[in-house]
């Protein structure tokens, strides 16, 4: 049996969650916290970072978000997640790394660092300004997922990928700290709706961390 070390917003893992939903890879879940860099953890990836997916039984460690969907997406057929022309493939890489690089660099990770890290591991308040940047950052990406929402039915193309997975798994993250005002985002929010009403996504949205909870819209399928 998989496990998956991981905490519950983690937009990482929130994306290796959504495409073993997906693919319907039953996993059981491990809980991690980072920042605590706990030495067995740190032995087993030396980044310290999650996700890391642990078979014991056949002595496979995946570490790495995307080294974890691709090794999935190469051993099991159901819902492919990579999909497409050569061409088509890789814009959906190239979206699935915008999310985890620009999103993360400008939205998720201030976030994660003001709201949750410094309040748990540090106990200190979050910097204002900070966090008014991210949530600036977040509306900017938003005109972008709206921009491409316009000219397209799904993020990556014509079809459901890893492109919308991933974007949904950092933005349900930055919408979990209070990060993302939905005013004005109506393609994105249509998008998102979508996305948060699949079976995948549920398990993801009934989860909490302990001292920080989300808006009271967070887990409702119709906002
Ligand atoms: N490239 C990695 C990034 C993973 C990552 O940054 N995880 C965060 C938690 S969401 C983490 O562990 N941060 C702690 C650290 O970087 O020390 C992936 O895609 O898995």
């Amino acid at each position: 049996m998989w496990q998956l070390y991981q905490f519950p917003i983690c937009p990482f893992s929130r994306k290796v969650r959504l495409v073993l939903g997906e693919k319907g890879v039953g996993y059981e879940l491990v809980r991690e916290s980072p920042w605590t860099r706990r030495d067995e953890f740190v032995d087993m990836n030396p980044a310290g970072q999650t996700p890391v997916m642990v078979d014991a039984g056949r002595g496979v460690v995946l570490i790495d978000s995307q080294a974890i969907v691709e090794y999935f997406e190469e051993t099991v057929d159901k819902a492919v997640t990579i999909n497409g022309t050569a061409a088509g493939r890789a814009e959906i890489r190239r979206l699935t790394s915008w999310f985890d690089m620009q999103f993360y660099r400008d939205v998720t990770g201030p976030l994660l660092h003001e709201r949750l890290i410094k309040r748990i591991a540090h106990r200190v308040t979050p910097d204002a300004r900070a966090l008014r940047e991210a949530m600036k950052g977040a509306v900017g990406h938003l005109d972008y997922t709206d921009y491409l929402l316009d000219h397209r039915q799904w993020l990556g193309g014509a079809t459901m990928s890893l492109a919308d997975l991933t974007a949904a798994a950092h933005i349900s993250v930055a919408d979990y700290l209070g990060g993302i005002d939905w005013k004005g985002h109506e393609q994105t929010a249509r998008w998102y709706r979508g996305l948060k009403s699949r079976p995948s996504f549920r398990p993801l949205l009934a989860e909490r961390m302990e001292l920080v909870g989300p808006p009271s819209h967070y887990d409702n399928p119709d906002f």
